[in-house]
């Protein structure tokens, strides 16, 4: 931690122990082991290869979160959204694009390395973390192991005890789960919203169950009683939490950074990867000021090359690497097997007598849960929106079991990757999600919302997901380790290794996978 501060407030991009003591580090070229991009898998491999005794270079192409804008917030609000909002836009683009269907949610802002994007495809768009700590700097903490039998469907190579026993376990430890005071639930108004969906479920018949959260319950439960500063209880969570929430940079980074071996360079974008002849790999990386303009361009080389990008930002690299012969030995699994987790977002209006509340807290801690029905296997995250009015919206996240998968492909001409996902495919959870909530309505005679995504009469949000999933499928792409097939010493640690779907929200998921590869790397990999 003390690493990660002083680098911020010195305005460096290169973060480490030596940076903290030295204004101007020596330059690194040449790197043991380097690990692209700083989510969940990345910060994984980073932790373990410093604990290693590796020199180990993290390659992050967005900010490190920890410097207070003139606010004196180092993040902003949803409600008052500024340039450190969004990835280099110029306005925003939140999930929730309408409110009776008027234009009042997103804001005009300056373009700048903003800490959420939303990567856009044909029919698709991708919701990302950008910064030190990636996805865990804006999402809703909600810390959720999949079900036993779902892991072995969607793992069948992976020894699920194994899993259960020991890398599970691990991750929830280290990432500091913890679960919402049941008492305090059943009283507070901050998860008003949250009853009055449990309610609307048990009407219909349906289970519920909390969900654990890496969000500070006590750290929530201070703000409720007014002796801590507000952020989940503030409407903070997908523009980042200035308080609370404990996000990488808080726990597998600055353990990392710790370790004394372990460096991060912020804003720089790796952009290709090649091998030289000795079996070393070269990445090219464009480093960007705050205004995106390339101010450099670097070289860097590794023996052990860790990717952490995320499900797209791993996959587009590798796609491109083959596609344009600098990888040339990556298999067809490279690109395929890429799915949504079966997001889709929606909402339902309640009785007038059935109150959401003026005061929601920001951080999900249940679920509807409907994933043993055979027939249309559901899990929905009962999901808050905070607008400091009653509105009397149930909003939710449905997680469904959607078979489709689409494929990422080069496209030469325009020197892009292209993802094939097509509107049909996102149909599929729409009519599963809608199979659910039409039963909740019915038991409740209760409505949709049609105002909240923009066209006029659009219940579900059918064309973004928080869980993209897949793209180098763990066993297909790699071995069932993540070692990607045709080449050594090149490892995959995030979130592209899982088949599409996981039943769950997915960054337990992803961590004890990362685990689980780097017990085994470590073991038989980097033997001298
Ligand atoms: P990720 O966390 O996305 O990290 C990838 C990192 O790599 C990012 O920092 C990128 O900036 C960086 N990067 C990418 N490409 C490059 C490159 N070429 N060069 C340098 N750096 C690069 O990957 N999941 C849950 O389990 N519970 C939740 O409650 C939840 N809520 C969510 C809410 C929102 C709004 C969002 C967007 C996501 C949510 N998720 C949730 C999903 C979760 O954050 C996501 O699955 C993980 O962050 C994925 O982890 P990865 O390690 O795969």
């Amino acid at each position: 931690m003390i690493a990660l501060q002083t680098a911020a407030a010195a305005g460096l991009t290169r973060i480490g122990l030596q940076s903290a003591q030295a204004a101007e580090p020596a330059a690194v070229d040449n790197s043991p082991a380097i690990v692209v991009g700083s989510g969940y898998g990345g910060a994984v491999a980073a932790l373990r290869l410093g604990q290693a005794g590796i020199r180990t270079l993290v390659l992050e192409m967005g900010l490190l979160w920890n410097t207070a804008g003139s606010d004196g917030k180092v993040f902003c609000s949803t409600s008052a959204p500024d340039q450190r909002s969004m990835w280099f836009r110029t306005r925003t683009e939140a999930p929730l694009a309408t409110f009776l269907w008027l234009d009042v949610v997103n804001k005009d802002i300056s373009p700048y390395p903003g800490v959420l994007d939303r990567v856009h495809y044909d029919h698709m768009s991708v919701y990302v973390g950008r910064g030190v700590g990636g996805g865990s700097l804006v999402n809703g903490g909600m810390a959720v192991t999949p079900l036993k039998s779902y892991f072995t469907e969607q793992f069948p190579t992976v020894d699920a005890d194994d899993m259960y026993g020991t890398y599970f376990p691990r991750a929830r430890s280290m990432l500091g789960v913890n679960t919402v005071d049941p008492a305090w639930f059943e009283s507070t108004d901050w998860y008003r919203f949250t009853r009055t969906s449990r309610k609307a479920a048990a009407n219909a018949g349906l289970k519920t169950t909390f969900v654990p959260n890496v969000y500070d319950f006590g750290y929530m439960q201070r703000e409720a009683a007014g002796t801590a500063t507000k952020s989940a209880l503030a409407g903070e969570v997908i523009y980042g939490n200035n308080y609370g929430k404990r996000s990488l940079d808080k726990t597998y980074l600055a353990a990392a950074l710790g370790t004394g071996n372990v460096t991060i360079h912020t804003l720089e974008k790796v952009r290709a990867i090649t091998r030289a002849s000795d079996g070393s790999y070269v990445l090219t990386a464009d480093r960007i000021d705050a205004t995106g303009t390339v101010v450099e361009t670097k070289q860097y080389s590794c023996t052990y090359l860790f990717l952490g990008g995320g499900s797209i930002g791993t996959t587009e690299l590798l796609v491109r690497a083959r596609d344009t012969g600098t990888l040339p030995d990556l298999n067809s699994g490279v690109g395929a097997g890429w799915g949504t987790n079966g997001n889709t977002m929606l909402g339902r209006a309640n009785h007038v007598w059935d109150t959401v509340g003026a005061n929601q807290a920001t951080m999900p801690v249940m679920g509807i849960d409907d994933w043993a029905n055979a027939d249309n296997p559901v899990f929905a995250e009962i999901a808050p929106l905070p607008m400091g009015f009653e509105h009397w919206i149930s909003l939710y996240l449905a997680i469904t079991k959607n078979p489709e998968r689409a494929s990422f492909s080069y496209d030469s001409s325009a020197g892009a990757v292209k993802l094939d996902w097509n509107p049909a495919q996102s149909a599929v959870s729409v009519a599963m999600a809608k199979k659910l909530f039409d039963r909740i309505n019915a038991a409740n005679l209760t409505i949709y919302r049609y105002d909240l995504f923009g066209s006029t009469s659009k219940i579900f949000a059918d064309d973004f997901t928080y869980h993209p999933l897949g793209g180098c499928v763990l066993g297909k792409a790699t071995d069932d380790y993540g070692r990607v097939k045709g080449y050594s010493k090149l490892y995959i640690t995030d979130g592209s290794l899982v088949p599409g779907s996981l039943g769950v929200n997915p960054f337990v998921t992803i961590t004890a996978l990362a685990e689980r590869t780097m017990a085994r790397v470590l073991a038989e990999d980097t033997a001298p």
